[in-house]
């Protein structure tokens, strides 16, 4: 039988830059099965574990289902056509009153690329603003500028391959057994078949990716320019220089080589000891297949661009590049990522690799969309959007595929932005996220399994995503949503399309122009010759396609030295260190690091559907390193106020030696709609990379002191509750519910009233009051006596107890005994 037979659709994990193959054929009940894909060069069938629970997260509780606009007093629900009318209506009368630039699309790297583009044709192309950026701003910007920088385009070189044919790999900056696990699974096996593959960490946190590194070196946060320049001289230094290939195949080294070897405290400012430095510099330059992994330790910084060029130096310094088992390898985040640089959904690029200040670029594309309206100016980079909308000069902002009120920084700022602002649009999957909760209008897009398109992994290869099942409500694919508002505006002819095989043919057919000898290495010429079966069946394809790639290739790009500057030559950037912004003080003496836990993936909405993925990390936390925990009374287990002068935030402490004394770290995907105060975005300024645009999300000073608590409870609820002004609670799903973690600084009676107003009245409530013994234990049962809400409040909480609890709750034991229930009036 084959696998079509079977029923197994093969489509794209909707996480990570890897770009899984995945398998996936629903089941009788109704649930998805979900399989690795044995013949997807990126992972060979292997999942990891977000990839295998991809299941658990296609439920429809907590969709968004039809088209609402929100009012001050009231929700209603609009139909397709409405729903369309009113965003075209609202944003073409923004245009005419306050001009062009007063409108903004804020989009995302889970958009697949035909949502990308339609989007990005739309603002730039036919309501003339460039005010368009991608949250892949918060996450790529400094990569893709580094590339520019040197490459004269935003390529990635290297393929997956590479991992396997490295003598060496550098991993800087990248927790990439957590991000990125199949990759690193990848590496684990690599190193397994050859011990001697040398692999390095560069973090100043210990992390799970350490577990497989030769050496981790803890570099002081934010000195990467200071490690790499050094390198850069002991380069020269020691005679490990490509001088024909510099010579050859680049410019600028002489200026980059002075800048690097400016007098600076390698080992006071990297805070790595001689030792450390030494051996490191002499293995990269006596190792000839070398490849360098970065990723957020290096883009989101202030410094994140020079960091880029940084690394890029190295391996041209040293002709590391274009190689089998060598050169720089930015890895992307999101599953398509790339597919939003690629079609331009960044403020300072056109399309397809074109750029504004090429008058031929835009009048290629002028032509091409038939429109007069072109944008000829870069827009507003993320940022300085919000800033724009919280002055006024933007009016109307359509959010896509992210969750800003959780993951851009300065928390507050941009929910005063958000308010403030006259027309918020929000397309999501999702009813209730703290974005959507900022919405004029809220649109529903279709997930994971119920859009179709393409998506490009990091390694520049594009794989489909296919549609498995039907979609709940009115939810519709984003390309649709995005035409038919364009068609509403006037735009009927350039966004007439029928299927989303017919985007991207035009997308592939964009990338081709003027580009016969390719000029820009994003050419899909291949694939313009796709009818819709061919679009249909399209298997994952790395480009450059000049040909349909009937079987894998593994591409490499600048094998030949030739770079896609205007004189081909690769260009070394003069890079100097630089601190980063954020300085200690008496009153901020901690530095906080910010970043991702294996099982969740970003603000929840999805991984938070999975109670197998929920177990990995149950609650929002901040490592802390002994000696400071001692120093600031803080103990582990218990709750801790990080804060500064801008927020705060009240998450578990987990004191560990991973972090070093001076830092903090937390991570980032809890935030309101699944704990209280538990955001770092909330903390973290609006600091960016000058050149990028990108915020430095991984450096803030912050102060830490205890939370003095007098009363825990646990809640455990089939159906979300909406608790507020409770101090800390922090939601966790968990096989038939959720159950919530609660502290108080409040007497267990006082607190007991608080959560009496969360019992479902609904069910047949029975309460037994303890409270006279520093507990107390309530449940409401349904008509068959199942339990329906739990709590329990004492002085304490031990993990077992927490184990038990849930478990009972699902298997009703003694622990729920009706009969020791005594209903009270409250
Ligand atoms: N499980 C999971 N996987 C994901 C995601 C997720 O949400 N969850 N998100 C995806 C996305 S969009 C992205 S962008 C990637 C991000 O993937 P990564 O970049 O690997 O993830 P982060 O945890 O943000 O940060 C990586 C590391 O940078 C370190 N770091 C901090 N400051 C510095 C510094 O100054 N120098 C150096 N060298 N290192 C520093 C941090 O300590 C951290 O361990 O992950 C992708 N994969
Ligand atoms: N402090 C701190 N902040 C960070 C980072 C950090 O390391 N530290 N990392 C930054 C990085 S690298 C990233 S990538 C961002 C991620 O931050 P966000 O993009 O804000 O996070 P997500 O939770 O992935 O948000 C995606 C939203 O889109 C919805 N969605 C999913 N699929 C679709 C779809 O097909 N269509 C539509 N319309 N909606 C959909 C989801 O329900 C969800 O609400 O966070 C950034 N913020
Ligand atoms: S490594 Fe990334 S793409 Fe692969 S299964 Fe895991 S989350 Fe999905
Ligand atoms: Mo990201």
């Amino acid at each position: 039988m084959n696998q079509q037979e079977e029923g197994w659709i093969k489509t794209t994990c909707a996480y990570c830059g890897v770009g899984c193959g995945v398998e996936a054929r629903p089941k009788a009940c109704g649930e998805l099965e979900v399989r690795g894909d044995q013949n997807h060069p990126s992972n060979y069938g292997k999942l990891c574990t977000k990839g295998i629970a991809l299941g658990d997260t296609v439920v429809h509780e907590g969709r968004l289902l039809y088209p609402t606009l929100n009012t001050q007093s009231a929700s209603q629900t609009l139909d397709w056509d409405e729903a369309t009318q009113m965003v075209a209506d609202r944003f073409s009368q923004t245009i005419e009153e306050h001009g062009r630039d007063s409108v903004a699309f804020y989009v995302s790297g889970q958009l697949l690329t035909e949502d990308y583009y339609v989007a990005n044709k739309l603002i730039k192309g036919f309501m003339g603003s460039a005010n368009i950026d991608s949250n892949s701003r918060l996450c790529m910007a400094s990569s893709v500028v580094g590339h520019k920088r040197a490459f004269g385009s935003d390529t990635v070189p290297i393929c997956y391959e590479d991992l396997e044919q490295a003598e060496m790999v550098v991993i800087v900056g990248s927790n990439l057994a957590w991000c990125h696990p199949v990759l690193f699974q990848r590496l684990r096996i690599a190193k397994q078949s050859n011990p001697a593959l040398n692999i390095v960490v560069i973090d100043p946190r210990r992390t799970d990716t350490c577990d497989l590194a030769d050496s981790h070196l803890a570099i002081a946060s934010g000195s990467d320019v200071a490690l790499f320049n050094g390198l850069l001289s002991h380069l020269q230094q020691h005679d490990a220089l490509d001088e024909p290939y510099i010579a050859t195949h680049t410019q600028g080294f002489q200026h980059a080589l002075e800048t690097a070897t400016r007098d600076i405290d390698l080992t006071q400012v990297t805070q790595l000891s001689t030792e450390q430095l030494h051996q490191f510099y002499c293995a990269f330059a006596h190792t000839e297949r070398v490849v360098t992994i970065y990723s957020q330790g290096v883009n989101q910084s202030s410094r994140g661009s020079d960091k880029v060029n940084a690394i890029l130096n190295c391996h041209l310094a040293t002709g590391k590049i274009g190689k089998p088992g060598s050169g720089p390898f930015s890895i992307t985040g999101q599953p398509n990522a790339m597919g939003g640089r690629e079609v331009g959904a960044l403020a300072n690029t056109l399309t397809a690799h074109m750029e504004f200040e090429n008058p031929r670029h835009q009048q290629l594309i002028r032509e091409f969309w038939q429109t007069e309206q072109l944008a000829t100016q870069p827009g507003l980079k993320a940022i300085d959007m919000f800033d724009a909308i919280e002055c006024g000069k933007i009016k109307a902002i359509w959010i896509m595929a992210t969750n800003p009120m959780v993951s851009l920084p300065n928390s507050d700022k941009i929910q005063s932005a958000l308010t403030k602002c006259p027309l918020v649009v929000v397309s999501d999957c999702i009813a209730d996220t703290e974005t959507t909760r900022m919405a004029d209008i809220v649109l529903p897009a279709q997930g994971w399994s119920e859009k179709s398109g393409t998506v490009t992994n990091s390694e520049r290869r594009i794989s489909r995503q296919r549609r498995i099942l039907p979609s709940p409500g009115q939810a519709k694919p984003d390309w649709w949503i995005i035409s038919q508002v364009a068609q509403k505006m006037g735009h009927t002819d350039a966004f007439n399309y029928q299927h989303e095989g017919e985007v991207f043919n035009e997308y592939a057919r964009l990338t081709t122009l003027d580009n016969l000898q390719n000029e820009r290495d994003l050419n899909l010429i291949g694939l313009t010759s796709l009818d819709a079966q061919g679009y249909s069946r399209l298997t994952p394809q790395q480009w450059p396609v000049t040909e349909l790639q009937q079987q894998t290739t593994n591409q490499r790009l600048f094998s030949d030295g030739r770079f896609n500057t205007p004189n081909h030559r690769g260009r070394f950037v003069a890079v100097c260190y630089h601190p980063p912004v954020a300085t200690i003080t008496h009153d901020t003496p901690l530095i906080l690091n910010s970043g991702r836990t294996r099982d969740h993936w970003h603000t929840m909405t999805r991984t938070g559907l999975s109670a197998q993925l929920a177990k990995h990390c149950s609650e929002p936390y901040v490592q802390i390193h002994p000696n400071t925990a001692a120093q600031f009374s803080i103990t582990d287990g218990h709750l801790a106020w990080v804060s500064n002068a801008q927020g705060t935030a009240l998450v578990r402490a987990n004191v560990t030696c991973d972090v070093s004394p001076q830092q903090l770290f937390m991570p980032i995907h809890w935030n309101d709609t699944t704990a209280n105060h538990s955001k770092p975005c909330a903390l973290i300024a609006n600091t960016t990379d000058k050149a990028s645009g990108q915020p430095e999300f991984k450096h803030s000073a912050v102060a830490i002191s205890p939370y003095q608590r007098n009363s825990c409870a646990l809640f455990i609820s089939k159906k979300i509750i909406h608790l507020k002004g409770i101090d800390y609670w922090a939601r966790q799903k968990i096989q038939g519910g959720y159950v919530y973690r609660i502290e108080s600084t409040l007497p267990i009676n006082e607190l007991a009233k608080a959560l009496a107003l969360y019992l479902d009245r609904d069910e047949r409530c029975q309460i037994r009051n303890e409270s006279a013994q520093g507990k107390a234990r309530w449940i409401t049962l349904d008509a068959h006596a199942r339990p329906v809400q739990f709590v329990s409040l004492q002085d304490h909480f031990t993990k077992q107890q927490v184990s038990e609890l849930i478990e009972a709750f699902n298997q009703p034991s003694e622990l729920f005994k009706a009969d020791e229930m005594i209903e009270i009036a409250l």
